[in-house]
């Protein structure tokens, strides 16, 4: 079989498992993404982030990834779901980002495991990444031509937005790759930096990570009392720059999306009432520094000094039992929370936040 007709079928057994795009390139080094890794290790933009910084060079290698390795075939699986209204829950809600509404790495594995099933069942090797250290997932969408580099510095797919997550089949089949490139359709609009809470995009393309919310909630320590009222009620990844980004409106006006099945809110009472083993169980598919439940609780606690109802004994309640708390990060999330809902009293002199 020719290259181009395996580019072909490849590409429509992606689109029969679900996924919007399918797309072919080279294992040619990244180098510009390689040069912006080391470029922005070196300026601190990567807030210590492990991920692909820990090691650009290999990051950007997928020739490296598997013996004899020619091609990736890249896919992109669609996270556009309508989000269900808060539930009412006295002590208040905390938002879930839209990546996680429901296991969409998950389902991009299963559609890229049939992509490689067919490939080795031709004789070909095969070794499947998604959101692995080892591959920078958006150098490759770019060159497989699925889409452009927006301003926030996600791919978007032309008439689709943003709403994907992306993954590979590293093979070494020849198989024939993307002739074009998408091209850059932001144009004038700024919307995501102009939007974005923290002012985290510093130039068109380029995130500070000391500054994102998405990376503060999973980052180890202190949430930084800086960007503490910019958290808001997100518990867990931020969608700003995308849910204003006119490409992604426009296709929901055209097209709305299905409702999700996921969830899109937790309650802060059951939150901060579930015991280590049950939080981890609940939400132990997150990113979670060093799987320390302590994380969930401190950014909930600064979602409830933002959102509580200080006139709520339930909220209350929360914030005594945690300003309480043996633990340094719990305790001093929680006094941060009791001074933003004005429950003084629960402050020793002197040692509040
Ligand atoms: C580290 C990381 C993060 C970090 C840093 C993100 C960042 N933008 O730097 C944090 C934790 C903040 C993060 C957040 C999010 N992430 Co993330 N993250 C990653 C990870 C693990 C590595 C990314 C990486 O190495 N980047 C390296 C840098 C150098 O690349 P870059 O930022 O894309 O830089 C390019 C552009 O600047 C472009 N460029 C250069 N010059 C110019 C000039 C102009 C004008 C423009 C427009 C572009 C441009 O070239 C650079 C190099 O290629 C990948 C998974 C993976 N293994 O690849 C997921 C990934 C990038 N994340 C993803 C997602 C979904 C998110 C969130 C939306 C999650 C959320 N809702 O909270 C947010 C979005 C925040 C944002 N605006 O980027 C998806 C993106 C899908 C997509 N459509 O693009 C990925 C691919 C995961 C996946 N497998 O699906 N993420
Ligand atoms: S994810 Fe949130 S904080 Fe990060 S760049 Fe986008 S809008 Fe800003
Ligand atoms: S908000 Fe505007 S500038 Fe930002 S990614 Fe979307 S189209 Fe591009």
């Amino acid at each position: 079989m020719s290259s181009a007709a395996l580019a072909q079928e490849l590409r429509a057994i992606g689109l029969a498992q679900g996924l919007e795009d399918v797309g072919v390139c080279s294992v040619e080094v990244f180098a510009d993404t390689r040069a912006a890794l080391h470029e922005r290790k070196a300026d601190g933009l990567h807030a210590d982030m492990q991920f692909t910084y820990r090691n650009p060079d290999r990051a950007t290698a997928p020739a490296d990834l598997l013996p004899g390795a020619r091609s990736l075939v890249v896919g992109a699986l669609s996270y556009r779901r309508a989000q269900s209204s808060p539930p009412e829950a006295e002590a208040g809600v905390a938002r879930i980002g839209e990546y996680v509404w429901e296991p969409y790495y998950e389902q991009l594995r299963n559609a890229l495991r049939a992509v490689a099933e067919h490939l080795t069942a031709a004789g070909y090797r095969t070794r499947i990444l998604i959101d692995d250290n080892a591959l920078v997932d958006r150098a490759a969408a770019y060159r497989a031509g699925i889409g452009w580099y927006g301003k926030n510095s996600n791919i978007l797919i032309p008439g689709k937005g943003s709403r994907f997550v992306l993954g590979s089949v590293v093979t070494d089949a020849i198989i024939e790759p993307a002739t074009e490139l998408v091209a850059d359709a932001c144009g004038p609009c700024r919307r995501c930096i102009e939007n974005c809470p923290t002012d985290a995009i510093v130039s068109d393309g380029t995130v500070d990570s000391n500054r994102c919310l998405a990376w503060l909630v999973q980052a180890k320590g202190d949430f930084p009392l800086e960007f503490r009222k910019a958290l808001g009620d997100r518990i867990y990844g931020c969608d700003d720059c995308q849910s204003t980004c006119p490409p992604n409106l426009l296709h929901d006006r055209a097209e709305p999306p299905p409702a999700t099945t996921g969830d899109v809110w937790v309650a802060l009472q059951e939150l901060l009432t579930l015991d280590d083993a049950a939080l981890l169980e609940r939400f132990g598919v997150w990113y979670i520094p060093g799987r320390e439940p302590r994380y969930l609780r401190r950014n909930a606690l600064v979602v409830l000094g933002n959102v509580g109802d200080s006139a709520s004994s339930e909220v209350r309640a929360l914030v005594e039992r945690y300003v309480a708390s043996e633990d340094p990060i719990e305790k001093s999330h929680a006094e941060w929370a009791a001074e933003q809902l004005g429950y003084l009293d629960l402050l020793r002199a002197g040692d509040g936040p």
